[in-house]
């Protein structure tokens, strides 16, 4: 079993990248897992890789780099035990620590013959990032094997040889590669990358001196779910409204960070819908497939993290967009 763990900073494009490379895998004929671990007690990407057909636990309501350690070894005993992949991809949750997984899974008892690290760049909203001094993102560009530098269709050739300079100043011995998880450009070169790697013998890694849990900057997070019977048609339009009026309320507080505003619709008859927000001026993306006939039940999940906030005030202000969301759904 060879373990692909894929970090980066929220919403740089861990599930769009993951997804690609599980279906890729997939279609060679390798048995792929996938281990989702979102902050909050509903997670958005689990809920869209069921959606596209892939096999996928869930550890919520934590970290695995902290708190849910224990959750993470448990999973992937199972998963040896139970499911026998080859290939388990990994996407922490967006505010864990690379380096604690990393030394979370040294501990790890199983059989996994690799493990291979991947940090997923936002090319676009990495220079705002205070030189990169946000733990998480260094950590993840120190300890990978592969750096994978995403939304390369949003920069210029400029912005990203820059982008590159300055990736090299933190981890020299890095293999970067400049990729677009959305177009799918370079995904290929990225699957060959990680092939070949996961041909090579393990090479036990340095040990790696751990940032101060402490000092890793605090999250705010709101996550929440609703299930509707007989939702209002217009569920596409309420959601897109609720994260537009809550990236714009956010934007007047000084220092606040979005990390990532997200949430998915999934419906019967089968169909889903995903929504992103990953920066005050952005309307919110939308993907997916939802039935174009009327739909009989509608499941509604919510997970949003910023920093620069507590998170009292962080979640009083999404309850306050969430729950009028909620009655117009139930048609109230
Ligand atoms: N333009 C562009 N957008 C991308 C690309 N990759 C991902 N995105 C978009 O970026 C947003 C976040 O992507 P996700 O894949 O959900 O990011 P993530 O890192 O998994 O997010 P978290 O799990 O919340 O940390 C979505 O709207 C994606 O469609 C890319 O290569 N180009
Ligand atoms: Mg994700």
């Amino acid at each position: 079993m060879k373990l692909i763990v894929i970090s980066g900073f929220l919403g740089s494009g861990k599930t769009t990248l993951l997804l690609a490379l599980a279906k890729t895998f997939s279609g060679q004929g390798l048995k792929v897992a996938i281990i989702e671990n979102e902050a909050g007690k509903t997670g958005v990407d689990g809920e869209l890789l069921k959606a596209e057909g892939l096999s996928v636990r869930e550890i919520y309501s934590g970290c695995v780099c902290c708190s849910l350690r224990y959750d993470l070894i448990q999973t992937l005993l199972e998963l040896e035990r139970e499911v026998k992949p080859d290939i388990v991809f990994l996407e922490p949750s967006g505010v864990a620590g690379p380096k604690q997984i990393q030394q979370c899974l040294c501990g790890y008892s199983g059989e996994i013959e690799k493990i291979i690290m991947v940090a997923v760049v936002d090319a676009q909203r990495m220079p705002r990032f205070r030189d990169f001094s946000i733990p998480l993102i260094h950590d993840g560009i120190e300890i990978a094997d592969l750096v994978a530098i995403n939304k390369t269709d949003l920069v210029s050739p400029e912005q990203l040889h820059e982008l590159q300079q300055r990736l090299l100043e933190v981890n020299p011995f890095a293999e970067l590669l400049c990729v677009s998880a959305e177009q799918g450009t370079n995904v290929d070169q990225l699957i060959g990358k990680i092939t070949a790697l996961s041909a090579q013998a393990e090479i036990k890694k340095p040990a790696v001196e751990l940032s101060d849990e402490n000092n890793l900057p605090k999250a705010a997070i709101f996550a929440a779910s609703v299930t509707v019977d007989t939702p209002d048609t217009a569920a596409i339009q309420l959601v897109e409204q609720f994260l537009q009026k809550l990236s714009q309320q956010l934007k007047p507080a000084d220092g606040i960070l979005i990390g990532h505003l997200k949430a998915i619709i999934k419906t019967e008859p089968v169909g889903y819908a995903v929504f992103s927000v990953t920066d005050h001026d952005q309307p919110p993306v939308q993907k997916g497939r939802l039935p174009a006939g009327p739909v009989e039940k509608l499941t509604l999940t919510v997970n949003a993290i910023v920093y620069g906030m507590s998170e009292g005030p962080f979640k009083r202000l999404c309850l306050a967009q969430f729950r009028p969301m909620e009655k117009e759904l139930r048609g109230e």
